[in-house]
């Protein structure tokens, strides 16, 4: 992991580079579709996968504050990126609502530790808000899965108090940390050796049916199955698992995506997650070139995203590495 511009340091930059920029192309091809069913997924795109909405939504906004924050603190700082997620937010990139909420007590000056714990009557969100956010902590802990579950925790509880929302968003910044260290096959068994909420651990067990089924993941019967038992929706335990298995069943970054997206439900959420494990495992070269294209440009669109993933490479590899 040392020297530069050696072949291995260079696909690991482009793995860093993956995970932030597959996960923004995820959210984006899932967000004009979000909220319906498959059978209108499937007739929106019409078999054409073109990004018909150049648009990232909440789910990137909220990654590149962590991103942000990360760079800019060298390491994780829970009130930096509580501002962080202040300073970034735009309501029309859709956010949940009890994220919402969460930001207008912080900005009315409620401390982070407090603001996350007042949604939901008290009860804290499971929503999938954190988890869809959390792969830059993926990256930057990729090679200490203690620090990483116990700053997964951390970072979301600034929005998301439910330990289910929580257990959520650390498994899937291990997963992004598994796919970056090239972990494919022994995935599911590093994981279960972490999870420790029983929600997850059936959700796993599910995963492991259907890897092993002998069946056209493709077809309709099976995704309806596949929808009742992982499910599609917003909570981050009908989601997270989705994502998984949506990287581990293809061999490819497009095939993956696109077949989280088809699912329908939370499309951009799922797209962005399985996004952020299928970049952080292929590399950026293999998101196709005209969804990098067509992803929205600007002050804060692809290339601040790809500069992001760079800074996050330079500060936890070179820097670590002199
Ligand atoms: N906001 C959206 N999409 C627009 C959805 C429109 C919505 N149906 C509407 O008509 O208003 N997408 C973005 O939000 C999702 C991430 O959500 P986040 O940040 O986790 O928000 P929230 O509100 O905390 O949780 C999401 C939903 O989960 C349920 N929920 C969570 N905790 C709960 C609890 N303790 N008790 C009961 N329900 C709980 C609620 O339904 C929450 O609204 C992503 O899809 C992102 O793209
Ligand atoms: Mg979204
Ligand atoms: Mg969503």
């Amino acid at each position: 992991m040392t020297g530069k511009g050696n072949n291995s340091s260079s696909r690991l930059k482009s793995r860093f580079r993956g995970a932030l920029i597959g996960s923004a192309v995820g959210d984006a091809l899932g967000a004009p579709v979000e909220g319906c069913t498959m059978e209108e997924v499937s007739s929106f795109f019409g078999g054409r996968w073109e990004l018909k909405s150049a648009h990232y939504t909440d789910d990137t906004e909220m990654m590149i504050g962590v991103a942000e924050s990360l760079i800019e603190r060298r390491g994780f700082d829970a009130a930096d990126m509580a501002c962080k997620f202040l300073r970034n937010y735009h309501a029309w990139r859709h956010y949940g609502p009890g994220t919402r909420a969460v930001l207008e007590r912080l900005k009315a000056g409620e401390s982070w530790e407090e603001a996350s714990t007042k949604v939901f009557n008290g009860e804290g969100s499971y929503g999938n808000g954190a988890a869809m956010r959390i792969a830059p902590i993926g990256l930057f802990y990729y090679d200490d899965p203690d620090t990483l579950w116990e700053v997964a925790y951390k970072a979301s509880h600034i929005t998301h108090s439910h330990v289910l929302g929580k257990e959520g968003a650390a498994i899937q910044a291990y997963s992004v940390a598994l796919a970056l260290r090239g972990e494919r096959g022994g995935m599911l068994t590093y994981l279960g050796a972490r999870i420790k909420e029983e929600r997850y651990r059936d959700k796993l067990a599910k995963i492991e049916q259907f890897m092993g089924m002998d069946a056209d993941p493709g077809a309709n019967s099976y995704k309806k199955a596949l929808i009742e038992e992982l499910g599609n929706g917003e909570a981050a335990f009908n989601s997270v698992p989705t994502a998984i298995y949506s990287f581990l069943r293809f061999y490819s970054f497009s095939d993956s995506v696109i077949y989280a997206v088809s699912l329908g439900g939370d499309t951009d959420t799922i797209g962005a997650m399985t996004g952020a494990i299928s970049g952080a495992y292929y590399g950026e070269e293999a998101i196709p070139p005209e969804w990098l294209r067509a992803l929205e440009g600007g002050m804060r669109g692809r290339r601040y995203i790809e500069w992001l993933g760079d800074e996050l490479y330079r500060i936890k590899i070179i820097h670590d590495s002199y």
